[in-house]
C-alpha cells in the first residue's frame, strides 16, 4: 500500500515537472487548487493579436479563429499584421471561435478549462451565485462595480478593459468571470460551452451556474460577446 502510494506521488510529481510554462505575455494566472490555474483576466486583444501574428488566422471547418469580417471585432489587420483597434488592447478579445480559443490556449502553453473547473473557480467552496457573492442589486451603487453587463449604468456600453471591476473578483481573485465577455469552456462530454454572461446580457446569465452555447434560443448570444480565458 505504501509502495503504491509512493509510486502514485512520484508519478504525479514527475508529471508536474513536464507541464509547459505559459508563453511570455500570457503568464498572469491564479492558483485555484493544486490541479488548476486559471488566467487572472480574460484574454485581451493584445494577446490574441500576438497569437494571430504567430500562427495566422486559420480556419477550422470553415470557421476562422477570429471572425475578422465582423464589424464588432476589436482587431484590425494592416499589411498582414494583426493589431488591436485604437484603445482596445486591454479589452477582451471577441469574435473568437471555439477552435480559435482552443488554439490560442495551446499556443500560450495552456488549455481551455472544463465547465466543472470554470464553475469551481467562479463559485468557490461556498457555492456563490455570482463570483463575488450571492447578489447583484443593480439599484445599489456598489453593484455597478461588480460586473459589466447589459446597459451602461456600470460605466461600459460594450466591452470593458479587463480588470475594471475590483469588487467583482471571485474568491480566488479571478477578474470578470461575471459579465464582460462569454468564456469558452469544455463540457463533461467534450462539447463547446459558454460561461459567465457578457456585456450584452443581463445579470442572470452572469451567474456562475449558467451555461450556454452559440445556438441558445433563450438568450442573446453572438460572436461580438464571445471571448475566452485559459487554464493550466
Ligand atoms: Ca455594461
Amino acid at each position: 500500500m505504501r509502495l503504491a502510494r509512493y509510486l502514485l506521488v512520484s508519478i504525479v510529481w514527475s508529471a508536474s515537472l513536464v507541464v509547459a510554462a505559459p508563453r511570455a505575455g500570457t503568464t498572469e494566472m491564479v492558483t485555484v487548487d493544486s490541479t488548476l490555474q486559471l488566467d487572472l483576466y480574460e484574454v485581451t486583444n493584445e494577446q490574441i493579436a500576438a497569437f494571430l501574428n504567430d500562427v495566422g488566422n486559420r480556419r477550422v471547418k470553415g470557421v476562422a479563429h477570429v471572425e475578422m469580417t465582423s464589424g464588432h471585432v476589436l482587431l484590425e489587420e494592416k499589411d498582414g499584421v494583426f493589431q488591436p483597434k485604437p484603445d482596445a488592447a486591454k479589452h477582451p478579445a471577441v469574435e473568437v471561435s471555439f477552435a480559435g480559443a482552443k488554439a490560442y490556449c495551446e499556443w500560450a502553453g495552456k488549455r481551455l478549462p472544463t465547465e466543472a473547473e470554470w464553475l469551481m473557480a467562479c463559485e468557490g467552496p461556498e457555492h456563490l451565485t455570482f463570483p463575488w457573492g450571492h447578489h447583484l442589486r443593480i439599484a445599489r451603487p456598489e453593484a455597478l462595480r461588480r460586473a459589466n453587463i447589459f446597459g451602461d449604468v456600470d460605466g461600459f456600453l460594450r466591452t470593458a478593459p479587463v480588470g475594471s471591476f475590483p469588487h467583482g473578483r471571485s474568491v480566488y481573485g479571478v477578474w470578470d468571470m461575471g459579465g464582460n465577455v462569454w468564456e469558452w469552456a469544455i463540457s463533461e462530454s467534450g462539447q463547446p460551452r459558454l460561461r459567465g454572461g457578457s456585456w450584452i446580457n443581463g445579470k442572470t446569465l452572469a451567474q456562475c451556474s449558467k451555461s450556454n452555447d452559440m445556438g441558445s434560443s433563450h438568450s442573446y448570444i453572438k460572436g461580438n460577446s464571445v471571448g475566452l480565458r485559459c487554464a493550466q
